[in-house]
């Protein structure tokens, strides 16, 4: 009985994925227009039209002077940045929620199944949703929670919570004079970019950076590298000609830094080889030389992924750790997507923790990943 009855939830989670799929084929970037429509949620009443006169010339400047000053100054604060970031998440992830508990008064097996359908597509991932639901059954059982539908947010938070932990994991760049940095990922998931983030972040705080262009595939990945490294100014940079060996210039770039007193070397490589495997293989190499140039270095490697892939992310990380071990993951564009719940997936399903995000594209647009403001901000 229990067996025919798992099976049916989950032939229902397969459909509900192939569904998802079929949407995430056409989705790319879900404006707020498509995260309404798609919520039910009311849409907003159309503005009326309101017609100014014509505004003399003086008075136009000095408007659009103060219209610039309170930009700035409305603009997210630093430490908000990444909560700005996951706004579209949260619309889509809190609102269909809260839709889900208006005019409740039971928890009963149909709200967690619908419950279970907002995890799945908020990208927490299948495994993941239905251990959580799972729990939050047996909580609801065992502490007869059945009557109060309202603390099913408070029950998801402590889930989450389990799961993400409630430490910050951020890079730990004082523990090893030069601390080396190996950055990889796919190609376009936002590598060099994090890499000119992250230097200029350290630059900042009085770190010497050095800087390996460890892609010899793209000629123009070089360029790309050293360009941002002119734009934050004072970093040292190694580079070699266009194909060659890429363990070779991180082997370089190690030994500079350490003779040039560096604090922090961030080693840059390829997304794309000839071959998938060739492309894993390179990656070992670079590992095994780094570690011939300095014993124990890398002492981050850093996965780079999308969150505007979503469950796709998910099978890159798969890869990535089968050829190396991936300390730490960096999740970029979460300003663009409504999938950050694979935050909770990428933790739950393989340990590693989510250490920093991107949330724009500007060289400040990267912030330390936080457990508990990411779980907080979710249900704000
Ligand atoms: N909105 C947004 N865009 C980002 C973010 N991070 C990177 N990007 C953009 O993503 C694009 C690709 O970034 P790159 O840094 O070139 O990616 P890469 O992984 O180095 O790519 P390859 O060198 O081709 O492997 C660029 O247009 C970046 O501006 C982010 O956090 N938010
Ligand atoms: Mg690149």
């Amino acid at each position: 009985m229990f067996n025919i009855f798992r099976r049916k939830s989950e032939k229902k989670v397969e459909e509900k994925v192939d569904e998802k799929k079929k949407v995430e084929e056409k989705e790319e970037y879900v404006s707020e227009e498509e995260i309404i429509k798609e919520l039910d949620l009311e849409e907003l009443p159309p503005e009326e039209e309101i017609i100014f006169e014509e505004e003399p010339e003086e008075i136009k400047k000095e408007n659009n002077k103060i219209k610039k000053l309170d930009i700035d100054e409305l603009s997210p604060k630093p430490s908000n940045k990444w909560r700005m970031g996951l706004t579209k998440t949260r619309t889509s992830f809190f609102g269909r929620i809260k839709n889900l508990l208006s005019g409740r008064t039971k928890i009963d097996p149909e709200l967690l199944e619908e419950m279970e359908e907002i995890l799945i597509q908020s990208d927490v991932g299948v495994e993941t949703t239905l251990k959580i639901v799972s729990n939050v059954r047996e909580r609801v059982k065992n502490e007869k929670l059945e009557g109060t539908p309202n603390l099913i947010t408070q029950l998801l938070k402590d889930e989450m919570t389990k799961i993400l932990g409630t430490e910050k994991q951020s890079l730990d760049v004082e523990s090893h004079k030069p601390f080396v940095i190996m950055v990889l990922g796919v190609n376009g998931t936002g590598k060099t970019t994090t890499i000119a983030k992250l230097s200029a972040k350290f630059t900042k705080e009085g770190k010497k950076v050095i800087l390996a262009a460890a892609d010899t595939f793209r000629a123009a990945a070089v360029d790309q590298l050293e360009i941002w490294s002119q734009r934050v100014g004072g970093l040292d940079f190694i580079k070699h000609q266009e194909g060659s060996d890429p363990a070779a210039v991180a082997f370089d770039a190690i030994q500079a830094g350490i003779a040039r007193k560096c604090d922090v070397v961030i080693i840059d490589t390829a997304g794309r080889l000839h071959t998938k495997k060739n492309l894993m293989e390179e990656l070992k190499k670079i590992k095994r030389v780094s570690d011939r140039a300095l014993p124990g270095a890398p002492h981050e490697v850093l996965l780079v992924l999308d969150a505007t892939t979503g469950q796709n992310a998910i099978s890159q990380v798969k890869q990535f750790k089968e050829a190396v071990e991936v300390t730490g993951i960096a999740l970029t564009k979460l300003d663009g997507t409504a999938k950050g719940g694979i935050v909770i997936a990428i933790k739950d399903e393989f340990g590693i923790p989510v250490k920093l995000v991107g949330v724009g594209e500007k060289l400040d647009d990267l912030e330390d990943f936080s457990p508990k403001e990411f779980v907080d901000a979710l249900f704000e």
